[in-house]
């Protein structure tokens, strides 16, 4: 029968940051979080809609016995070349600077299914990474992988919070892996994340609220509201400030998986050039990217935004083509980038 300590020796064999597992269970204790959570509309358009689905694994796996967490690590920032920063930088948070996590965590995931299956033939498994319907802190926080910080993200001890998450649900039992719920563990509270956040999108500690958020009004399709749009500076995706500022960080260990450094690991976008390009050299581009999902438009609405926070004139020739754009949401950029520059 497989057990905890043989899953840890595959986890550190298949570079993962942390690995856990608990019994399938349907995860009725997180109701209240997630009642709590629609009726402060809260929900983003990015996680599954339905209560019920989010806490039963049965639904994805009827014959589920386990389920297995793992962390990856996507700290490493030492490929980064200070000096070939672009006049125009549009700048990506951390977890959008490498080869996609979603294509890296999935790799690892099958390669951990297939060494399973050498040791039990009949394993059958579902592997899943953020687009899942469960809920994946809350999965890890139940294997014991880690705790939650203040800034709402999951910290791994020693490692961070850096860090994607993953998990694989298999038809087996795992000896010693956790049963019943275990109640939430937290980070000691310095409050730096909540003080430090620019839009207060963490007043209420371990909670975000993705309508302040910047991370969440980079992602979504709608208009970004006026007043957001100074805040943004330069991002043209993602934001680390609430996870810089954590001590937990401050000796984050780097990531121990290759496949996270495949490609140059970029801080920025050339924020001039991505107005220039069309959908189809987009992908070309930046597909094999973490934002590359989010596609040509919305990428090309952040840019122009970036390009407005410049300050620098400059900016104006390559903002002007989008004045008399067909989209409705890169002419209101287009306008009010301008509007900040003249
Ligand atoms: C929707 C979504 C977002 C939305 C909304 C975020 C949110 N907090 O809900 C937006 C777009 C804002 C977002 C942003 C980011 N995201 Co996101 N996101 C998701 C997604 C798809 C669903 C999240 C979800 O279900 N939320 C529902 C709430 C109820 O769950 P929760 O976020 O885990 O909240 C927990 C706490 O609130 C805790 N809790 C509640 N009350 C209390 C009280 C106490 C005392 C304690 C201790 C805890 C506690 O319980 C909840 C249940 O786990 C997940 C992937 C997935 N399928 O789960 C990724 C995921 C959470 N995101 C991830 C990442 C990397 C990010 C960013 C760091 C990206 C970036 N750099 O911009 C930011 C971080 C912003 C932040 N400070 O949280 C990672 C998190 C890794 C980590 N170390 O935590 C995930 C897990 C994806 C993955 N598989 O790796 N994200
Ligand atoms: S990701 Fe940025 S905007 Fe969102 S909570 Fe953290 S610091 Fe605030
Ligand atoms: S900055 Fe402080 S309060 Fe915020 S998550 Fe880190 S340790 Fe917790």
């Amino acid at each position: 029968m497989l057990d905890l300590d043989k899953l840890n020796l595959l986890g550190k064999e298949l570079n993962f940051a942390a690995i856990g597992a608990l019994k399938a269970r349907q995860f009725d204790e997180l109701l209240p979080i997630l009642q709590k959570r629609a009726e402060q509309k809260r929900k983003t358009v990015f996680e599954e809609q339905q209560t019920e689905v989010r806490i039963n694994p049965f639904l994805l796996m009827d014959t589920a016995e386990s389920i297995i967490v793992t962390a990856t690590s996507y700290c490493d920032e030492s490929s980064v070349f200070m000096e070939n920063k672009p006049r125009y930088a549009g700048e990506l948070a951390r977890f959008a600077r490498g080869l996609d996590y979603h294509q890296v965590v999935h790799y690892q995931l099958k390669e951990l299914a297939e060494k399973l299956q050498k040791l039990e033939l009949d394993i059958s498994w579902r592997a899943f990474v953020d687009t899942g319907p469960l809920v994946d802190r809350y999965l890890a926080a139940q294997a014991g992988i880690g705790i939650y910080g203040k800034n709402n993200c999951l910290i791994i001890p020693e490692t961070g919070s850096y860090v994607v998450l993953g998990y694989l649900i298999i038809n087996k039992p795992i000896q010693k892996s956790v049963g019943g719920p275990r109640p939430l563990q937290s980070c000691d509270g310095c409050g730096k994340c909540q003080r430090a956040c620019p839009t207060k999108a963490l007043e209420e500690p371990f909670q975000v609220n993705p309508s302040l958020c910047l991370s969440h009004l980079l992602q979504q399709k709608e208009t970004i509201p006026h007043e957001m749009r100074k805040r943004m500076g330069q991002r043209v995706y993602g934001c680390d400030v609430c996870q810089e500022v954590c001590p937990h960080n401050e000796n984050a260990a780097k990531t121990k998986e290759s496949k996270m450094l495949e490609i140059p690991r970029l801080p920025w976008i050339d924020a001039a050039h991505l107005l220039t390009l069309s959908n189809r050299e987009f992908n070309r581009l930046y597909r094999s990217r973490a934002f590359g999902w989010r596609g040509q438009k919305i990428m090309q609405r952040n840019a122009l935004m970036a390009l407005g926070n410049t300050n620098d004139p400059g900016a104006i020739t390559h903002i002007k083509p989008f004045l008399h754009h067909q989209r409705e949401t890169l002419t209101d950029m287009a306008r009010w980038a301008l509007k900040e520059l003249s």
